[in-house]
Parts: structure tokens; C-alpha cells; sequence
């Protein structure tokens, strides 16, 4: 089944997506997100300038070997742009595998290993009262998972916080901007605020908690020290991982469950977090992770040490990956949970999907391939857009990590 043709689709629906669109000899195609949010056109120039004249004329079912052929034939191994260029390759060959043996992609990674997937949303709020609000919101659409972010008093701005109760969008039009940071003021107010969350929601809901790289080791297993009487699913991200064996120090403090990964792009980024079992969820995701191949390694690693997957769902990546994310974790063994944040109504209308939400749990439906769509001619009425994420400042102007 030759490729035929290969091309990339920058559109923004409200936000900024590329798409990969492989088509073979007999007219099936499949998609992949290419998305890397603040960086897009990056990723879209390395797949139409670098990989696309190189697509042309393979066979679409040799997917492991296309694989290695993108991350062995390019000499410059990892990194975000390349793993993503190579994970919308990979995602659009699972499609057009699937749906040219009529099946649902989750049929080919094994099969169902659970009836759906549990998913997290996003609470959160400029004060805990707000913040409480938000999170009861979710409770009443069924969630069983929620995450809470919440402004910090003293703090002008935090990221992850959406304002006049809409939800935080990542990434802004325009040039980046700046938010304020302050350790010593999130350390002492995180506690108050899962105290007041589970007095108000009782000890079933599952809390989880982005702590954004925000922290130092020692710093953050204090935090997860605080926080244990709360029994949170999880504190993610709490100190910045390219320094792996910092995980111990936290580890050595704390319970709270740790997840780490959604800016990881290889195998290599975690392994020593997974073999050491310093973290309990692994976050790398489809589109940043080299696709649902390199992920299934990453998952199967991760499942000797029992570690557990909870792949980054925010709406930066695109319901192309959202999709395959869902076939991933419906099949994969050693799933956590999955971070679901809807995407707007003119982006669904843009990737029609298969996809769907009940009382807390998502399924991928059961449509052949990835059971995602995109509607070129609509996306062609939304050009791209420049936005960035933020930028963090501590209270003295030096620059933080957000
Ligand atoms: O900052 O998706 O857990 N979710 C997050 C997100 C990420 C953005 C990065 O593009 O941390 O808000
Ligand atoms: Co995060």
C-alpha cells in the first residue's frame, strides 16, 4: 500500500494545530497531530521541507520500520520537534492500518483491556472560593478525577487558572505573557486549598495538582508532605525533571503519589524515573513521545516497575492525538488515567471525532482507524494565529520556570 501523497495542515480553530495527512495508492488516509505548542511552525517545517518528500513511495504498513527510518535516518536523534514530526507520521500510519482492516485502532494494541477510560478535568479558580466552585462544576458533570489550580494570594497572576470562570487556554495571541511567582506564598496556601476541597467534596473524588516545575526537590517533598493528609491521586510535575535523580529527594519525603512527562519526547527522558520508581505516572503523550510506537515502549517499560500511564490531554494537543490517546489507554495495560480538557466548539466542528464523555469516563468509539476526521475546507478559514505560553517571573524579576 504505497504513500501517494503527504501533507501538512496548519490551521486555528481558537488555537494553533498542525495535522499530518498521509494518503496511500488506494485512497485511505490518516491523520497525526504534529502540534507543539508555541512552536508549531517548527514542526510543520520538518515534516513538509524534511519528511514529506521522504514519505512518498513507501509502503504505509511498514510502520516500525518508517519509524526507525525518521529516528535513525535523520542522524539528530530526539527532542520535541523531531519526535512530534515523527509521531504525526506514525499516528497517520496506525490510522490508515486500521482502517484498512475495517477495526477500531484499539483492536490492533491488543485489544480492550478496560470497558472505558478514566479522565481528569481542569478546576480551578482566582481564589479557593472560586476554585471550590469550579471543582463542583466538574463533580456535577460526572467527573470522578479532577485536578485544581488556584490563584495564589500575594501572586498577581498564575498560569493553569481560568478567569471569569472560563477555562485557562494554553498559550495567548500575541507575545508571551507574564505571570508572577512566589515559592514561600504557594507553599503555605496549596495546603489550605486541598483542605478546603476535601472538606467540601469528602474523600471519594480523585485530586490531582500541576505543580508546573515550579519547585526544588527538597521543597517539593515538603509540599507533598503537606499535602498527604489529603491523599491526593497525584502532584505532578514538581520539580523539573532534566535533573532525574532529584526525584529521589522527593521520594524520600513523601507518599504523595508523583507524575512526571508531558514535556519528555524519548524513552530516555524517564528511564531512570521509571527503573528507580521515583514517579508513579508517566505523562509522555502520543504527539510528543514519537507516536503511539514509541509510547507502547514506554508504557511497556513502565509496566514492569509499576508505573502507570497518565498521558497529557490539555488543548494543545489536538483531538487527532486525543484520539489516539484514548486507543492507547483503552488498550495499553498499565493505564492510570487521561487528562481531558474539551476542546471549543469551532475545533471540534474542524476534527469531527468519534470520540465521546460519559459520567467521568471517555471511549474512542469504534469507528475504523483513530475515529478522527478533519474538515480541510473549514480549516482553511482559520489561518494560524502566533501565541505563546507564558513566561514566569519571581517577585525580584529573576525568571522562573511556569
Ligand atoms: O502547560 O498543555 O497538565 N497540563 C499542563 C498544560 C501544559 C500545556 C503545555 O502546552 O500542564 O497546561
Ligand atoms: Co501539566
Amino acid at each position: 500500500m504505497k504513500i501517494t501523497d503527504a501533507k501538512v495542515i496548519v490551521c486555528s480553530p481558537g488555537r494553533n494545530f498542525v495535522t499530518l495527512k498521509i494518503t496511500t495508492e488506494d485512497g485511505i488516509y490518516g491523520l497525526g497531530d504534529a502540534t507543539l505548542n508555541g512552536r508549531e511552525l517548527s514542526v510543520a517545517s520538518y515534516l513538509s521541507d524534511h519528511v514529506v518528500p521522504l514519505l512518498i513511495g513507501r509502503d504505509a504498513r511498514r510502520i516500525e520500520d518508517i519509524w526507525q527510518y525518521f529516528y535513525k535516518g535523520a542522524y539528530w536523534r530526539r527532542g520535541p520537534v523531531t519526535m512530534s514530526a515523527i509521531a504525526a507520521v506514525d499516528v497517520a500510519l496506525w490510522d490508515i492500518q486500521a482502517k484498512s482492516l475495517n477495526t477500531p485502532l484499539y483492536q490492533l494494541l491488543g485489544g480492550r483491556s478496560r470497558e472505558a477510560v478514566l479522565v481528569y478535568g481542569h478546576a480551578s479558580g482566582e481564589d479557593v472560593e472560586k476554585t471550590l466552585g469550579s471543582f463542583g462544576h466538574f463533580v456535577s458533570l460526572g467527573y470522578k478525577a479532577i485536578r485544581a489550580q488556584c490563584g495564589i494570594p500575594g501572586l498577581s497572576s498564575t498560569y493553569g487558572i481560568g478567569h471569569g470562570g472560563a477555562v485557562y487556554e494554553p498559550a495567548e495571541k500575541g507575545l508571551p505573557p507574564e505571570n508572577q511567582w512566589s515559592t514561600e506564598h504557594y507553599m503555605r496556601f496549596i495546603p489550605q486549598l486541598f483542605a478546603a476541597l476535601r472538606k467540601e467534596f469528602g474523600p471519594e473524588i480523585h485530586m490531582l495538582h500541576d505543580a508546573h516545575h515550579k519547585l526544588t526537590p527538597i521543597e517539593a517533598g515538603r509540599v507533598g508532605k503537606d499535602l498527604e493528609p489529603h491523599r491526593l491521586f497525584w502532584m505532578e510535575d514538581p520539580t523539573p525533571a532534566e535533573l532525574q535523580e532529584g526525584f529521589r529527594i522527593i521520594r524520600h519525603h513523601t507518599t504523595t503519589p508523583i507524575a512526571v512527562g508531558e514535556v519528555f519526547n524519548s524513552i530516555f527522558d524517564c528511564q531512570h524515573l521509571i527503573q528507580e520508581q521515583l514517579v508513579d505516572y508517566i505523562r509522555t503523550t502520543v504527539v510528543h513521545a514519537g507516536g503511539i510506537t514509541h509510547l507502547r515502549k514506554i508504557a511497556n517499560l513502565a509496566e514492569l516497575y509499576q508505573v502507570r500511564t497518565g498521558c497529557h490531554g490539555a488543548t494543545d494537543l489536538s483531538p487527532v492525538c486525543m484520539g489516539a490517546a484514548l486507543h492507547f489507554d483503552l488498550s495499553v495495560h498499565n493505564f492510570g488515567v487521561q487528562e481531558y480538557m474539551p476542546h471549543t466548539a469551532e475545533t471540534d466542528k474542524v476534527f469531527p471525532h468519534a470520540y465521546s464523555f460519559k459520567d467521568g469516563f471517555m471511549h474512542p468509539g469504534d469507528r475504523p482507524g483513530i475515529g478522527v476526521d478533519i474538515d480541510e475546507k473549514l480549516a482553511a478559514q482559520y489561518p494560524y494565529e502566533r501565541a505563546y505560553l507564558p513566561v514566569n517571573r519571581k517577585l525580584d524579576g529573576t525568571l522562573h520556570s511556569w
